[in-house]
């Protein structure tokens, strides 16, 4: 009788494959017949970073390899799900994960090859600048323009949800583009950047007026593309005068920013958190129409989106006139919603968001939830909504927490008191990466 040909299991997620990863397949396939489990694109894009290459593509340049039998879907970071379906005789990675967030994977990798007596085999990681610079020139490819600018497209098809946060300077963009954390076995990320015009007037010490005019916004812009790859949604506040807005709109796509959202109002902007408090003007549908439809004619790539914000909850012209302005926005080209409010209670948020996809099921809904926040995210794609900004926490945060320190060294005039509320030197000195 013959003897059963052995199974080996590994899974991937690169999309760039160099003499490392060829040195552990051959390895791994002289231990039997090898299969790949291949991170899905919303898994790597939550882990490591956006994959330059799809999943369907990455399947293929796997299968190109010597020594790879099969390549299948891994759907999780944990390997569970498929190493109880194959049972393979041998798991094989690098010795890389026994530190870092990966090391409670390779625990419970560990535990499920005990239920069938399956072995882990590790080999030694090869640390080689040559592919470190690999990896390094595939994150610049992800911060070209038209790379860039793509990829929020990309995330709306690939995951219910798609989560945003402000960045208003290079260090809160790195913020944005770099924090992660482990839950339920899963890493998560966000996925895209909001410049606030609230947040970036406020790092100017400038009220949030549209005061800041638009060079001044694009330098904040570009100083975070600077050194970050993630997609970028600039709110451009009215969009100002139709003539400049065609302009402007051109050279936000140009750089590779992924979407902007006007707002429908009027003459002097406010800050909407401030609502009916003080004097605002809702624009008509018809002028604001007008300047959808000729941002939209500006345009030259079917990526960037023209998001329509409608202000009437804000401004409490009720739920109906919210409705008819945004079927009347779309109408005209806007290519997402954005509705706000500013009350806790997200029912009427809800009711919008339920009353516009009984008519329209695929048109993005945007929702910035800095008053209404208690709802999830899961609660959120359930009702409808595409993309959640959190548009001005970090800056919230931030200044507090110097405040706090500036009173401190004032109180005891020393600095020895707020020590304890600020990073090390250290980690200050390492905390711009050489690579940027
Ligand atoms: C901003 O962040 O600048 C916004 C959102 O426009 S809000 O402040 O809620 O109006
Ligand atoms: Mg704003």
């Amino acid at each position: 009788m013959t003897e059963r040909k052995k199974t080996v299991y590994m899974s991937f997620s690169t999309d760039l494959i160099h003499g490392g990863h060829t040195t552990i397949i051959q390895k791994a396939a002289e231990l039997g017949e090898l299969t790949i489990g291949m991170l899905t694109d919303e898994v790597v894009a939550n882990y490591r970073r956006f994959p330059v290459l799809n999943y369907e593509e990455r399947v293929k340049l796997l299968e190109s390899i010597k020594g790879v039998a099969k390549v299948i879907p891994q759907k999780t970071l944990s390997y569970k799900e498929n190493l109880r379906m194959l049972k393979p005789d041998f798991v094989v990675h690098g010795d890389n994960w026994v530190r870092g967030f990966q090391k409670s994977i390779r625990e419970e990798v560990k535990q499920t090859l005990l239920e069938y007596g399956g072995e882990l085999v590790e080999f030694p990681y090869s640390e080689n600048e040559e592919y470190q610079k690999l990896e390094l020139s595939q994150r610049e490819q992800l911060a070209m323009p038209d790379v860039r600018r793509t990829r929020l497209r990309k995330l709306l098809e690939m995951k219910p949800l798609v989560s945003v946060i402000e960045a208003h300077s290079g260090i809160t963009g790195l913020i944005a583009e770099k924090t992660t954390v482990l839950k339920g076995g899963e890493t998560k990320q966000f996925d895209a950047m909001w410049c606030s015009s609230l947040c970036d007037s406020t790092s100017k010490g400038k009220p949030d007026i549209e005061l800041l005019d638009m060079s001044k916004r694009l330098q904040t812009i570009d100083e975070i593309m600077d050194v970050t790859t993630k997609p970028i949604i600039v709110d451009a506040d009215t969009g100002g005068l139709t003539e400049h807005f065609v302009y402007n709109i051109k050279t936000l796509e140009r750089m590779g920013v992924s979407a902007v959202i006007i707002e429908d109002k009027t003459g002097l902007k406010k800050n909407s958190l401030f609502g009916t408090d003080v004097e605002q003007t809702q624009d008509s549908i018809e002028n604001f129409c007008a300047k959808i439809k000729s941002g939209k004619a500006a345009l030259k790539t079917k990526d960037f989106f023209l998001i329509a914000r409608i202000e009437s909850l804000i401004l409490e012209k009720g739920m109906d006139d919210a409705l008819k302005r945004a079927f009347a926005y779309v109408e005209a080209g806007a290519t997402g919603i954005m509705i706000h409010s500013r009350k806790k209670d997200p029912e009427e948020i809800f009711e919008f968001c339920e009353r516009f996809r009984r008519k329209d099921s695929t048109t993005p809904l945007v929702v910035v939830p800095s008053s209404f926040n208690s709802v999830t995210e899961e609660e959120f794609a359930k009702r409808g909504v595409n993309i959640v900004i959190y548009a001005n926490q970090l800056t919230r945060s931030g200044f507090p927490a110097m405040q706090k320190v500036a009173e401190s060294i004032l109180t005891n005039e020393r600095a020895k008191e707020a020590d304890d509320m600020c990073m090390s030197i250290k980690e200050i000195l390492t905390l711009i990466p050489e690579d940027y």
